[in-house]
């Protein structure tokens, strides 16, 4: 009888002997260097809270995955690192009274240590950290970069406020109209800001996306946000003035139908096209939509809108159009103008029936104008009418024609327009990288010179938000005033801070040269291990960080830092793990579970495999303690097994060959799909078979417990170590190859089997020995379909003889 299977044992030698010996080297036994793999994760920001088992299973999956690409041979780089400036992190620090320094330093600590209980083979010696001066020099020094090249710029304009945070926000961090870190509803608030021109990659951000080996949906979620589409602008001359408006238009084939016009209350002329009689119940209207938050405006509710007084006629026919203000219309996309074709648009419709404005149909599906209108006709198919030179055309084909047309006509011209809004990108936060600008009275803004990054964040009485637009650094004389380093005048500090997403949106770069002090990265670290091969995170970032650090990327190789134009060749997004009904962890449902105890009563391996077991990878899973059990049984038989089979020494029977070879095959298989889940699964199956042959065999060969170990490395790295040194290896199971199969020793013997219906023979078929019962039924029906013309009333399946269906 072997030991049984100890885990805290096990796995306190193995750690120790990691440590000592890393599995991971550079170079292989020859001494010849490596193919490098990059497997990156998503790094985490050191919330007090700490990690709960979701957390771990982005970790576990993406160790797994970095531990089965050292057996195939790579050094594989697998760092790890803290994004650690931002709201959480302040928000948490000023709830509990500390500095954000001190509190991230202990929050860093405690999650390292709890990372480091994953056994993952992170190399550590690449650790970075965002809000370590030596890591937001570069963070600081990609800035300056961007203003110099135009990609920064300064703007007062209305931007996304979030009153409990006290901060701006960007377009991406407002989801459904909600502050995405606290909830809050988001307002309107002027102020001048810090802007990234990411409008100007839009073309690359979008076409480039056809090159990444990424999840569709999460491509999908880029492009819609990128938001391109094709259309016109079309100039109405206001009437009894020289001034014309310009529209945007997807629809151009619709110009006939344009009945009205409605401009944004924001829209430069707004104001000044109201008349003695609208003038007061316009200026209001513009006054109470400045005041409303973006959910009120942007809600399918009853539209509103008020009549300017003012007309401007339509180019193509000379009709005249009244123009309206109202608030579906959104200041910032397109010209901030529409021409409105009730009879084609739903939104113009429902206003165009409320505010008794005329509706004519353009498009029509059988070439007749429709008597009444109920509803709007938005297919872009049909035959138009009521079009003037155009009537008789199909609506599809001039929408692509139309847009040039305008053009000659000298109306208007084609164009494209982008969903897509430049990067708000300033914070008026304490807890982030002070944006590295001087304003000058003489010279304008001046960055912070290089020589002078970084630019600390200095030490502030109060770091709590002001609520009043500044940062508290503005409150912080001495660091305010300095000379302007171009003319040397006094002049004054930008006191804004960065976004979160500003050191996350390079941070992968700098894990291969975290030391170098001249470099962001040095030309050849960065082509020896960048880019990243494969990213594993969650699905929460497919818009936000994932595109911003596509941006940024792309922007380093336009200035010859990187020689690569996209930073995440292959992504995999991994489902949250959820407790009970789906429901999210959360502190304040009570239902998180931490993987501290899960370790001490289980150990690692076991709470690795159950993280995988728990359901498909890219699926959400709802966790239950129990199911931890069946992993740790699992180990533990195949820990005798393993054990009592080398007591045995048995020589290999065809029968085990055959098996070991077909496990090879589907473990590889099942692993190269990600389908993690049934891997473990897999391992169950196999093992319950090995132990099923030991019984009469004695035990299972050297060979396939060894190949079976090697495969389960890099799921349960200490029990599959230790089992291969008792099996008498000396160097660690991480130095072996990934095993290899071949597809005829796997393959079952065939035998020939009547099928028959009510005893006669009507074909022949060729069944593995080892089909079950129900696979020899289905083939057997599958093959005689045609004759089976009554009930079956019986089904008999005799292993290795004869199918025989009785039919009534
Ligand atoms: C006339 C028309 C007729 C339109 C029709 C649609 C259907 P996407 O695809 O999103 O680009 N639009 C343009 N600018 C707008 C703004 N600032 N706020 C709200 N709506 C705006 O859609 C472009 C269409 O949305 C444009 O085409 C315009 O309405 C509207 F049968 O013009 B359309
Ligand atoms: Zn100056």
């Amino acid at each position: 009888m072997s030991v049984p299977y100890n885990h805290k044992a096990i796995e306190a030698k193995w750690r120790v002997n990691w440590e000592k010996n890393p599995v991971n080297p550079k170079k292989d036994l020859s001494g010849v260097e490596k193919r490098k793999y990059y497997c990156l994760d998503m790094f985490p920001y050191p919330s007090a809270n700490g990690l709960h088992v979701g957390h771990w299973r982005g970790y576990v999956i993406s160790d797994v995955w970095s531990r089965y690409k050292l057996l195939k041979g790579y050094y594989v780089v697998h760092p790890m690192g803290w994004d650690a400036f931002g709201l959480p992190a302040e928000n948490y620090a000023i709830k509990m009274g500390v500095h954000p320094a001190d509190s991230t330093a202990k929050n860093v600590q405690n999650i390292k240590k709890q990372i480091q209980d994953i056994a993952a083979i992170y190399d550590w010696d690449m650790e970075v950290n965002t809000t370590d001066p030596e890591f937001y020099k570069w963070t600081q020094w990609i800035f300056v970069q961007m203003f110099k090249k135009g990609l920064a710029y300064e703007k007062e304009f209305p931007i996304n406020w979030c009153p409990s945070c006290k901060t701006g926000l960007a377009n991406e961090e407002v989801v459904n109209g909600k502050c995405e870190r606290c909830g809050s509803e988001v307002t309107k608030k002027n102020l001048r800001q810090w802007i990234l021109r990411i409008t100007e990659y839009a073309e690359r951000l979008l076409n480039d996306l056809d090159k990444l080996d990424w999840p569709e949906k999460v491509k999908k979620m880029q492009s819609d946000w990128i938001g391109k589409s094709y259309g016109a602008e079309v100039q109405f001359p206001v009437e009894g003035s020289d001034e014309k408006i310009t529209v945007y238009t997807t629809r151009p084939d619709t110009l006939h139908g344009a009945t009205f016009m409605v401009l944004a209350p924001e829209h430069a002329m707004a104001a000044s096209l109201s008349t003695d009689e609208t003038k007061e119940d316009v200026e209001k209207y513009i006054y109470d939509a400045s005041m409303k938050s973006n959910v009120d405006r942007l809600q399918d509710k009853e539209k509103t809108g008020v009549f300017t007084g003012s007309y401007c006629i339509n180019p193509l026919n000379g009709a005249k159009v009244p123009i309206w203000l109202s608030d579906y219309v959104l200041a910032d996309y397109g010209t901030g103008a529409i021409m409105c074709v009730p009879a084609h648009d739903n939104r113009d419709f429902e206003f165009a029936t409320k505010f008794h404005l005329p509706i004519v149909q353009v498009i029509s599906k059988d070439g007749k104008a429709t008597e009444n209108m109920t509803e709007a006709y938005t297919e872009a198919a049909g035959i138009m009418v009521n079009s003037g030179e155009w009537n008789g055309m199909e609506s599809s084909v001039l929408k692509k024609e139309a847009p040039h047309m305008i053009e000659k006509m000298g109306i208007g011209k084609a164009t494209v327009n982008y969903k897509l809004r430049d990067w708000v990108f300033s914070r008026q936060r304490y807890w982030g990288e002070p944006i590295p600008i001087i304003h000058c009275p003489k010279c304008g803004n001046v960055p912070v010179p290089e020589e002078e990054l970084p630019l600390r964040l200095p030490e502030v009485e109060s770091y709590q938000p002001t609520g009043t637009g500044e940062s508290p650094l503005a409150a912080i004389d001495e660091w305010v005033n300095c000379k302007c380093p171009v003319c040397g005048a006094d002049a004054k500090r930008e006191t804004n801070t960065m976004p979160q997403w500003a050191g996350s949106s390079w941070y992968f770069l700098r894990y291969v040269d975290n030391k170098n002090k001249e470099a962001l990265v040095s030309k050849e670290k960065a082509s020896e291990y960048l880019p990243v091969d494969m990213y594993i995170g969650g699905v929460e970032h497919a818009v936000l960080h994932l595109l911003y650090s596509r941006f940024y990327t792309k922007f380093l190789y336009d200035i010859g830092v990187v020689d690569f134009e996209e930073p995440f060749q292959k992504l995999f997004n991994q489902g949250m793990i959820t407790g009970k009904n789906g429901i999210k962890m959360s502190k304040s449902k009570g239902n998180v579970v931490s993987p501290d105890e899960l370790v001490s009563d289980y150990g690692c391996d076991s709470l690795r495999m159950y993280e995988l077991f728990v359901g498909p990878p890219e699926l959400d899973a709802e966790w239950d303690d129990r199911g931890i059990d069946g992993v740790n049984r699992f180990l533990k038989r195949f820990w005798k097994l393993a054990l009592d089979s080398k007591a045995t020494d048995v020589k290999a029977t065809p029968e085990m060959m055959k098996l070991r070879h077909k496990m090879v095959y589907e473990i590889t298989q099942r692993l190269e799909s990600f389908s993690l889940n049934t891997v473990i699964s897999g391992f169950m199956e196999y093992t319950n078979k090995f132990i099923n042959i030991a019984k009469n065999a004695g035990g299972i060969d050297k060979e396939t417990i060894e190949t079976a170990t090697v495969l389960l490395s890099p799921f349960a790295p200490h029990i599959a170590e230790e089992i291969w040194e008792q099996y008498g290896h000396k160097d660690t199971v991480f130095r072996q190859q990934w095993p290899s199969f071949d597809e005829t020793a796997m393959k079952d013997d065939e035998v020939e089997i009547p099928v028959q219906i009510n005893g006669k023979t009507r074909a022949v078929i060729s069944v593995s020995v080892s089909i079950t019962k129900e696979e020899a039924i289905a083939a057997g029906k599958e093959i005689i379909a045609d004759k089976l013309t009554g009930t079956i009333v019986k089904e008999i399946y005799v292993p290795k003889k004869i199918i025989n269906f009785v039919q009534r």
